[in-house]
Formats: C-alpha cells, structure tokens, sequence
C-alpha cells in the first residue's frame, strides 16, 4: 500500500497562505533545504570520498577546521546567498558577517553547517543549525544583531540522520523526517512531555568538576532521578531532549585546573547554536536561560560569535536551574 506523506514544503506554503505572509520566506526556506541535502549527500558518502579529515586551517574560534566544515559552510552560502533574500549572513565558520544581498534582502540568518565536530571523523551524528531573522523593512538597516525573540523562525537538520526540526514564531516547533526521495515529510507537533518520566539530563560529564558548586550540586541530587545521554553534538543532545523532556546543559567552565582553560562566559555560540536550540524549545513549551538565570533569546549579542552557557529543556528543569543561579549571584 503506497502512502504519502505530506512533505514540508506542502506544511509551509499552507502556513503562509493561512497566515497571509509573502512568498519571500518559502524561497528562503527553500534554498536551506537545497543546502541540507547537499550537506547530507557529502556527509554520507564523506568517508568514502576522504572528506571528513582536517583541511590544515584554523577558524574564528581558533578550531581547527574540517575539510567538512568547509564544505558545509561553502553549500549554504552558496544556496542562501542564491535565494535573492539574505541580506546578511553569519557563518560559524567566518569571522566577518556575510554579506549578501544588500538592498533586496529581507531576513539575517545566522548558521553553523556543521555542529558537532567532533564526531565528524567517525561519521556520527552532527548538526546544521540555523536562526532566521527580519530586517527593518521601514527604514535604513542598522545591521545590528539580533536577539533570539526577534528570530522569526530557527531550525536544525541532524545529519546524516535525517531529521529536520523548525519552529516557526507563535506557530509551534515541527519535526520532519527525510523520505526516500529526499522530500522532507509527515510534520509533527512537538510539545515537550509534561511527565517527568522520560525526562533526560544531557550535559559533559567529564568537564562536571569544572561547574560552580550549587550546579554540581543540583546535578548530584538530579541524577538519581533522571536518565543521562550525550552525544557532543547539540543538534542531537537537543533532539533528544525535546522529544523525552529533561535539560540539556552546558555551564560556564569557572573550577577547571587549569584557570586559562576556564570559560565563565560558556562555550556555546549564542547566535547560531544556543538561541537557535532555545526559540525551538520554547516554541515546543520548554524555556532556556543562561549562567545568570536570564533568558536566552533576550540576549542582544554585541558580536557575532559571542558565547554563553546554556541550560535548556523543560520548564521546571529550567526555572529551578534559574533561581539556583540568580540565588548563587545575589
Ligand atoms: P564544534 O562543532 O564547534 O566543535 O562544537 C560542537 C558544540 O558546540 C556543540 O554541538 C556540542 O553540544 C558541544 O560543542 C560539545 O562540546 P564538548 O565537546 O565540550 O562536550
């Protein structure tokens, strides 16, 4: 019996037809799509090919880069920048803001191609997370960055498995899953469960030591009760997460041994990873803040790779968490 799912281009044109919207955002979503299979083509087949080794450069971070990450960042500037819609872009991957389309431009988006490095050499699960934005259409642009609760919409492809989560501003956060005919399909409504019993904590155990002391506290009396998962790739620690409830966390580094390697401000991107994985939860129900208790989409970033420590998941997780650290600093 054949089925037929309907696909997310089918969800979106509905959803902008209903909501009396212009066209300009499917041709952009659109072209992110164009990118993630791309991306998801050379991921695939990336061993076979001897792409997912270094490419003998350092980036803005001072990582090392990955032919992949090359790659990556190469196919979505190449597919956005051809949409006719971005006015400016950031990449993870590129130290100055892109820009694109200066004068027909509508919408910012803030990317990174491939999240979760580290499990490129072995193929593992990574992440293409974006963050979408609107210029100021009545007036002159100031180019400013913006903060997640202006994102009109953020999503993430979790690659090479297939899954592509977007939410939409007031619209709810939708799953979709690739098809055999590389068609995005069958949305479904993400509502982070209510119950407490599928609920996960995901966080780097190893660098635990290294949290403030009321954290590592809350994670000792948590995990009695909760299950633990990570992956080391937000896109998929997060994917979890918003399907069986829980936190995800990764705290400011204030206690390693080695004070250089500390990072009070956290280690996270907050333009294309944490506001991008927030909006996304807190459209699907959940909230997130940061290592002072605030909410992460009222950041408004000052540079483009700004960093912050991010706590993100389930409402209760999130508000005990806050008041933890609001306590700790008063
Ligand atoms: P890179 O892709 O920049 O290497 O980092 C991935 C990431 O930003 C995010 O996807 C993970 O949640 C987090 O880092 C994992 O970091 P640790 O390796 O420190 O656990």
């Amino acid at each position: 019996m054949l089925r037929f799912e309907e696909t997310f281009m089918d969800f979106l044109l509905e959803h902008q037809e209903r909501h009396n919207r212009t066209y300009h955002f499917l041709i952009l979503m659109n072209s992110i799509l164009n990118a993630a299979k791309r991306i998801q083509h050379y991921y695939l087949t990336g061993a076979l090919r001897g792409s997912l080794g270094l490419a003998g450069s350092t980036n803005v971070q001072g990582e090392e880069v990955l032919q992949m990450d090359q790659i990556a960042n190469d196919v979505v500037k190449h597919y956005v920048g051809s949409s006719g819609r971005v006015i400016h872009a950031v990449s993870e991957e590129e130290k100055e803001i892109i820009p694109m389309n200066l004068e027909g431009g509508r919408y910012f988006i803030y990317y990174d191609p491939m999240d979760g490095s580290s499990n490129v050499p072995h193929n593992l699960p990574v992440g293409f997370l974006f963050g979408i934005a609107k210029r100021n259409l009545d007036g002159p642009e100031d180019l400013h960055l913006r903060a997640g609760h202006e994102y009109i919409a953020a999503g993430m492809f979790v690659i090479p498995t297939g899954t592509f989560t977007l939410a939409l501003r007031n619209a709810g956060c939708w799953r979709f899953h690739i098809d055999e005919v590389m068609n995005y399909v069958k949305p479904t409504r993400m509502v982070l469960p209510e119950n407490p019993k599928t609920w996960e904590l995901s966080f780097n155990s190893a660098n635990r030591g290294t949290f403030a002391e009321p954290i590592r506290e809350w994670i000792t009396e948590k995990e009695k009760r909760y299950g633990f998962r990570y992956l080391g790739a937000l896109a998929g620690d997060f994917h979890r997460i918003l399907t069986n409830g829980g936190l995800f966390l990764y705290p400011a580094i204030v206690n390693h041994p080695d004070p250089a390697k500390n990072r009070p401000k956290g280690k996270l991107r907050l333009m294309y990873e944490a506001a991008v994985v927030s909006f996304m939860c807190c459209e699907a129900g959940g909230s997130a803040v940061d290592e002072e208790g605030m909410p992460i989409l009222s950041i408004v970033p000052e540079k483009p790779h700004q960093r912050t420590a991010l706590y993100v998941g389930s409402k209760p997780l999130v508000e005990e968490i806050s008041s933890i650290l609001k306590k700790a600093r008063s």
